[in-house]
């Protein structure tokens, strides 16, 4: 999954911005003894971010009402504020979703029978000349990820890029810059300072004639000690030039990763469990011990774990998957634990003849004769009957003892 969220440098906001003039919107004649006026509506296009700003006659502390209708007719934005000095208000929001088109605004507030309407319009959103930058959603802490930049909707030639990237230096580590195709946009500038990496590229052959396409990857690595959350990166600045040297400022784009850090505690916790079993395990044929090889085959699990915490890589999801892997191996190694010899009819945790014996004591008897009850632990091969099978079975036991 990935996202692409472009924003524009100021001189193109305020260049795209659009002014509606509200006034022809004004109170209706049959309100109440309280008036709003909207003195404008700011529809920034390339940050899509709306600004409605008026007054009410009430003044100062008054309660102020906007709804926003979507050209789908449904309630985009409903809000309320208090009016300022001279009844003043204003309201900032981003639409919720990307829908271009006619926007109807309506806004009351007390004392006011009819509320004022306007609207506005919201144009295609992402049609502006500038940088793209994409990349995952989500990494570990401690992990590289790739973000692609390229660009997008710019008319006209590009020979040379002077690109400023700007990223959260609390959360990410810059690793590098590379060319996506070395042949086309060589990358022949570069220079670091805390918190930014300037870029100066160079489009090769023909590759400026159309240069919006995905140019470069850069690297960055999340930070392996920082706390979860969202770290920011940002082309900051653009500025490109044709062949003839005309420099042209292109707008940047700015991108969010969240960082997931990861905890490694539960499966730390379970290796020191896991090794502690196996070191006081006792390999042997006795109640309490360890069928021979039980603990070769947890300190494979053990030493898989272990490979996986060590690995400063390593994602939520191999912790976890490392985890549940050892868990599984801890408990089918706790339950291989020797409970009770299978023959020990004298209970005295071993096999000998003295349970040979008392299996022979009850040689002949089948299921359903008298004594058949307590004599039922020496039909080895739970065939219904003690015969000479039984004894044989014991016998082979007690020589491989
Ligand atoms: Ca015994
Ligand atoms: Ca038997």
């Amino acid at each position: 999954m990935y996202k692409r969220i472009t924003i524009l440098c100021m001189s193109i906001m305020i260049a795209a911005s659009l002014t509606v003039s509200a006034s022809a919107a004004g109170a209706n004649a049959l309100s109440g003894n309280q008036e709003i006026h909207l003195d404008s509506i700011v529809v920034d296009q390339a940050s899509r971010f709306v600004t409605i700003k008026g007054d009410i006659t009430a003044g100062e502390g008054s309660e102020v009402t906007a709804r926003v209708i979507d050209p789908n007719g449904k309630v985009d934005y409903m809000n309320q504020t208090t009016s300022g000095p001279n009844g003043a208000f204003a309201f900032t929001y981003v639409p919720n979703e990307a829908v271009s088109g006619d926007y109807q605004l309506s806004v009351g507030g007390e004392g006011v029978n009819s509320p004022v309407g306007s609207q506005f319009e919201i144009g295609e959103a992402g049609t502006i000349a500038g940088a793209t930058l994409s990349g995952p959603d989500s990494v570990s802490s401690g992990q590289s990820f790739d973000l692609t930049y390229g660009l997008q909707h710019v008319g006209q030639e590009v020979a040379a890029e002077d690109i400023t990237v700007t990223y959260d230096t609390y959360k990410l580590n810059f690793a590098s810059a590379t060319s996506l195709d070395e042949d086309t946009f060589a990358i022949v500038g570069q220079k670091e300072s805390p918190g930014q990496v300037r870029l100066l590229g160079v489009h090769l052959a023909e590759s400026g004639t159309n240069p919006n396409k995905s140019l470069m990857t850069l690297t960055f690595t999340a930070k392996t000690d920082v706390s979860s959350g969202i770290a920011a990166i940002a082309v900051a600045q653009v500025m490109t030039a044709n062949q003839a040297g005309v420099e042209t400022e292109l707008s940047g784009a700015s991108y969010q990763v969240q960082i997931n850090t990861i905890d490694k505690t539960t499966l730390n916790d379970l290796i020191d469990e896991a090794r502690q079993a196996h070191d006081t395990a006792v390999e042997g044929n006795h109640a309490g011990q360890y069928p021979t090889g039980a603990k070769a085959a947890l300190q494979t699990a053990i030493d898989l774990a272990v490979k996986v915490a060590d690995n400063g890589t390593a994602t939520q999801e191999q912790i976890e998957q490392a985890t549940t892997d050892l868990s599984a191996a801890l408990t089918a190694f706790r339950n291989s634990v020797i409970t009770s010899i299978p023959g020990d009819h004298n209970h005295d945790d071993k096999l000998s003849i003295g349970d040979l014996a008392i299996v022979a004591n009850v040689y002949g008897l089948q299921e359903g004769d008298e004594g058949w009850e307590a004599a039922q632990s020496s039909d080895i091969n739970h065939d219904g009957k003690i015969d000479i099978e039984d004894l044989a079975a014991l016998a082979r036991l007690i020589l491989s003892w």
